[in-house]
C-alpha cells in the first residue's frame, strides 16, 4: 500500500468525518480519499462488511456501496483502498463481477439468500452424531443438481462407530455410490481418511455444507491446524447443537485449492424450488421420467407410474423415493408456513 500524502482538503474531510461519526454512525468515503480500483476476492462476509483478499494475500475489511445488494464469500469484486483506516474499515467494494454460479437457500424474510458463489465442489458433511440423515443429504443433493455443482458426500465422526455400525453406514452410503456420487468416511478426531479428503480439495473452490455440529470446522482444523477455527460441542438436548460458526470463510489449502467453511443451517428448506426442479434433483430419476402413463403423474399411487415401477424392480432405491415424497410434502408445508409468517409481519 502506497502511503499517499493527504492534501489539506482531504485532511479536513477526514476531520469532518470524525465529527460525523459522533452524530451519525456511518461514514461515506469521499471520492478523493479512495485509491485506484483493484480486484479482490471476498473471503468473509459479515453483517455490514466484507473481508477482501488481494492477489498477494493481504486482507482488508471493506464497506459495501449501498447499491450492492448482496456480496458473498467467493465473489470477485472491484474495490478501493481508503487513504486511512476508519472505524476498522480499510476500503470500499464498488462492484461484484458476474458469478460463475451461486449456492442459495430460501430465507423466511429475504426470499432467497445466496450463501456463496463461484464454487467448484460442494462437500456435503454429515455425521453419525447427531444422526446420519439421508433426508438431509438428499436435500443438499437437490441443491447441487439444481446449481449444477459437483457434490462429494462425507460422513464424519466414524470413530464413534462399532465395526457392526460401520458396515451399516457403509450400506447407506452405497445408495449414493450406485448413482454416481463419491463418498468418504472420515474422522476429524483420529484423522482417518483425511489424506483422501485432501486429494478432493486440491483444485478450485470447495465448500463444506451441513447441519450444525457435524464437524465442518473440526475438519478445517484437521486440514489446516494453524487456522484454529472455533468448534463447539453438540450439547443441547435436541442433539442439534448450537451454531458455532457464524460467518462463511474461505481458506487456502497448502497443496492448492480453496475451502469455505459455512455455518450450519437448522432447516435447509427447498421451497424456493419448483416441484419439478426437486424431481430433476434426483439424478437417477431422470432416465425414467417422462415414461409415466400420465403426463401430470405425481409419482404417488398414480397408475402406470414408471418411477414407482423402477423402485419395485429395484432400479431406484426405496429410501430415495420415500425421501423424495417427503421433500415435496415438506416444501408445501413450509410454503404455507411462510405465507402465514409473511402475513404476520
Ligand atoms: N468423536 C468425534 N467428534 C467430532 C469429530 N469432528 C467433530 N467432532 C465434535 O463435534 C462437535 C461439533 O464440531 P464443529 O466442528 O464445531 O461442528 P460444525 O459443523 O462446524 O458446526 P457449526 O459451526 O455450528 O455449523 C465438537 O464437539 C467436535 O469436537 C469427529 O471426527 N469425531
Ligand atoms: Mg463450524
Ligand atoms: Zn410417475
Amino acid at each position: 500500500m502506497s502511503k499517499r500524502r493527504l492534501t489539506q482538503n482531504q485532511q479536513r474531510r477526514i476531520q469532518s468525518n470524525h465529527h460525523k461519526r459522533i452524530s451519525k454512525k456511518e461514514f461515506e468515503w469521499q471520492d478523493e480519499m479512495l485509491g485506484e480500483i483493484q480486484q479482490g476476492v471476498v473471503v468473509t462476509r459479515h453483517a455490514k462488511h466484507a473481508d477482501v483478499e488481494t492477489s498477494n494475500g493481504e486482507v482488508y475489511r471493506c464497506n459495501l456501496r449501498r447499491t450492492l445488494k448482496n456480496v458473498v464469500v467467493g465473489d470477485n469484486v472491484s474495490w478501493r483502498l481508503g487513504s486511512e483506516q476508519l472505524q476498522g474499515i480499510s476500503g470500499v467494494i464498488e462492484a461484484v463481477y458476474p458469478r460463475k454460479n451461486e449456492l442459495s437457500r430460501p430465507d423466511y424474510y429475504d426470499g432467497i439468500k445466496v450463501m456463496a458463489s463461484n464454487i467448484d465442489q460442494i462437500i456435503i458433511v454429515s455425521a453419525v452424531l447427531p444422526t446420519l440423515s439421508l433426508n438431509i443429504i438428499d436435500r443438499y443433493l437437490v441443491i447441487c443438481e439444481t446449481a449444477k455443482i459437483p457434490a462429494l458426500i462425507v460422513l464424519n465422526k466414524v470413530d464413534l462407530l462399532s465395526e457392526e455400525e460401520r458396515q451399516a453406514v457403509k450400506k447407506q452410503l452405497a445408495i449414493y455410490e450406485r448413482i454416481g456420487y463419491e463418498t468418504l468416511m472420515l474422522s476429524a478426531d483420529t484423522g482417518e481418511n483425511m489424506d483422501q479428503l485432501h486429494r478432493y480439495l486440491q483444485k478450485g473452490t470447495s465448500i463444506f455444507v451441513g447441519q450444525s455440529g457435524v464437524g465442518k470446522s473440526s475438519l478445517i482444523n484437521q486440514l489446516l491446524p494453524e487456522v484454529n477455527a472455533l468448534t463447539g460441542a453438540v450439547s443441547d438436548v435436541s442433539g442439534l447443537g448450537q451454531h458455532t460458526t457464524t460467518a462463511s470463510r474461505l481458506y487456502h489449502l497448502p497443496l492448492g485449492g480453496n475451502l469455505i467453511d459455512s455455518p450450519g443451517i437448522r432447516e435447509f428448506g427447498l421451497w424456493h424450488l419448483e416441484p419439478n426442479q426437486i424431481t430433476l434433483g434426483y439424478r437417477e430419476f431422470q432416465t425414467v421420467l417422462g415414461t409415466c402413463k400420465f403426463r401430470d403423474c405425481k409419482h404417488g399411487s398414480d397408475p402406470g407410474c414408471a418411477l414407482r415401477e423402477a423402485v419395485e424392480k429395484g432400479e431406484i432405491d426405496p429410501i430415495r423415493f420415500e425421501n423424495y415424497h417427503r421433500l415435496i410434502e415438506s416444501r408445501q408445508e413450509s410454503k404455507s408456513q411462510r405465507h402465514f409468517r409473511m402475513e404476520d409481519l
